[in-house]
């Protein structure tokens, strides 16, 4: 750690240096957040595009009285390393250590507990708001990124900010990448405005010219001044956010701390809303994150081992199906490379449709689609799917559209910790009426499962986390029916959710393990066969067992009047703040030891 870094405590410290100093003190800081990241893992090249930007912010405002806001959150390393978790920066995403996102219980300058996009504007809005009702003063400032900026929850409260006339700063911080490159019109109205660089160019040579006309030049130039703001918006094209109610300042170089300070300081004494919009470059000063910013927007720690992803799964059948079956089309909401699209994307560009960070228009667009006649898959981690829950019942269900949710990430997510784990969508998707919910052991199952989906016309979410262990054999798919795994001359059934509840199962050697592939509809003959005196049944899932697959089995049997004794496992009524998947298994009991201990209570 170099001793510059050292040298800051707190943001106090960074507002007695110089423009210099602290131009130094951010390629330290891009040093140190570059040798972590790559043993820990995490969000690198986001965080080392808003270096001078968080510098600049805490050199401005005063943390914790000012409210900082970071739209996802996983841009703010440098925040954080700034605001006292410097010498625990090393623990980055780790059970005990730093959360990869803003969080509350961690610092009192996280203002806001984060990790979904598109938040930041309304938040600060709230904060606004109250800040006036409760006759407070501090300032809020926002900083959404440009990928963030496509979701709607951003437009809705730039409606909102725009007529209110709240005072606050929105730092827009474009960087012309979401994961991947951003879509859509807004990401090109961006560009444009970027082009109006060449305005400011233009300006200062039509200056320096006319002026340079001896006699009339002055004259000439004030008459130009007349019709300058007719240029500046032929050029410029900046009128969107003006016209809201929003004043544009921009775009501005975002690696420039002078400039950065004085456009901070000159905007804090603004008394309506202001949008500031930053040019940054992703990965900055880190040549291999600079050179591909997508594939370092998050990185696994150096030498950790990959398993078998689901997503490769999907790619393949995406490709081979798509060739043969042309109703076939893939969306995905800025996730295109985590949920295993790009190579369809690259195949079938004109069946793929990347909506943007949109979760909710997704999941319409895709009931459009199906109405329409075509056969769509919407690739999505579970964690964001949360997004569109009205969507899927309003306009996939009621309507009963054969769109098919391919639910990534499920279950325990590990290092991205509270704010991503996927252990809710079995709960909230059980409750629709018409949803199927299918759930593979394997990648083996999957293939089936998605070959076989292809003539299911009803919606239908198939759910699954990252990787698989081994592939194993595994029996045709049959509406409603499960898989018998293991049979046992054995009064104990365990009714298995996806591969990791089979795998802590399977360690037992002596029950009867069921795999309940389909989640929804249960296996309603199964269960009577052993719903007897004497028989004990233990279900094991990776959700939250309120909602989840055991409260419908455990409902299922009390009505048709409980005979068996059951135990149901999976996550208690409470947050999964936890960074390490296998300790998530554990706690929740979804082990082997786990299984045991509820079989034995049960006896
Ligand atoms: C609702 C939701 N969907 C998807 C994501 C996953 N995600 C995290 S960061 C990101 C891209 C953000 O791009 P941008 O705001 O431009 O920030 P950058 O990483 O480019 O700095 C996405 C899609 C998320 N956090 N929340």
């Amino acid at each position: 750690m170099s001793d510059l870094i050292q040298q800051v405590n707190s943001p106090a410290d960074l507002k007695k240096m110089t423009v210099g100093e602290l131009n130094e003190y951010c390629g330290c800081l891009r040093k140190y957040i570059g040798e972590t990241v790559r043993n820990t893992g995490g969000h690198l090249a986001s965080s080392l595009g808003a270096v001078e930007l968080s510098v600049a912010l805490h050199y401005v405002f005063n943390c914790p009285t000012d409210k900082i806001l970071w739209d996802v959150g996983h841009q703010a390393y440098a925040h954080k390393i700034i605001t006292g978790r410097r010498d625990t920066f090393s623990s980055l995403r780790k059970n005990g250590g730093i959360s990869g996102f803003p969080k509350i219980s961690e610092s009192e300058c996280d203002a806001f507990t984060m990790g979904h996009s598109s938040t930041s504007l309304s938040i600060g809005l709230g904060f606004v708001r109250a800040r006036e009702l409760l006759k407070q003063s501090y300032n809020v400032v926002s900083i959404i990124g440009d990928g963030a900026f496509t979701g709607g929850m951003a437009f809705e409260a730039l409606n909102d900010i725009g007529a209110s006339q709240a005072r606050m700063t929105i730092v827009l911080n474009d960087n012309k990448m979401s994961i991947s490159e951003n879509v859509g019109a807004m990401s090109e109205y961006l560009s444009k405005l970027r082009l109006s660089k060449r305005y400011s160019r233009l300006k200062r040579t039509v200056q320096k010219g006319v002026l340079g006309i001896p006699l009339f030049g002055e004259h000439i130039y004030k008459a130009l001044g007349k019709t300058k703001d007719g240029i500046k918006a032929l050029l410029q094209n900046n009128k969107m956010f003006e016209q809201m109610g929003i004043k544009y300042y921009g775009p501005i170089d975002g690696h420039n701390i002078g400039n950065l300070i004085e456009i901070f300081k000159q905007t804090k004494k603004e008394t309506c809303p202001v949008l500031i919009h930053i040019v940054t470059e992703k990965g900055k000063g880190d040549s291999a994150a600079q050179c591909d910013p997508s594939k370092f927007h998050g990185i696994q720690p150096v030498g950790s081992a990959s398993e078998p992803a689901f997503s490769d799964v999907l790619s393949r059948f995406l490709c081979e199906e798509g060739k043969k079956n042309s109703s076939i089309v893939a969306i995905t909401a800025a996730m295109a490379d985590g949920t295993g699209l790009s190579s369809f994307s690259e195949l079938c560009p004109d069946r793929y449709f990347d909506v943007g960070i949109a979760e909710q228009h997704a999941v319409t667009l895709a009931a459009g689609l199906a109405a329409g006649g075509l056969k769509p898959y919407f690739a999505v981690y579970s964690t964001f799917l949360q997004r569109g829950f009205d969507q899927i019942l309003h306009d996939v269900c009621i309507n009963n559209l054969g769109v098919t949710f391919l639910i990534d990430r499920a279950g325990a997510v590990g290092s991205d910790g509270i704010t991503h784990q996927g252990i809710y969508d079995l709960s909230y998707l059980s409750i629709i009426p018409n949803m199927t919910i299918l759930a593979p052991k394997d990648g083996n199952e999957f293939y089936k499962m998605l070959i076989w989906s292809q003539s299911f016309n009803a919606p239908l979410s198939i759910r699954y986390p990252k990787s698989y262990g081994l592939n194993s054999e595994c029996a045709e798919i049959e509406y409603g029916k499960w898989e018998t795994v293991v049979s046992h001359k054995s009064s104990v059934y365990i009714l298995c959710v996806g591969g990791r509840a089979l795998k802590a199962a399977k360690a037992l050697g002596h029950a009867n393990i069921i795999n309940a592939r389909f989640v929804k509809p249960l296996d309603t003959e199964f269960l009577n066969s052993v719903n007897v005196d004497g028989n004990v049944i233990i279900t094991v899932e990776d959700n939250a067992v309120c909602g989840g697959f055991g409260q419908a089995v455990n409902s299922y049997l009390t009505t048709c009047g409980m005979k068996a004794k059951i135990a149901c496992i999976g996550y208690p009524d409470e947050f999964l703040d936890d960074f390490s998947i296998e300790h998530s298994l554990e706690s929740a009991g979804i082990t082997e030891s786990g299984i045991l201990s509820a079989i034995k209570k049960l006896k």
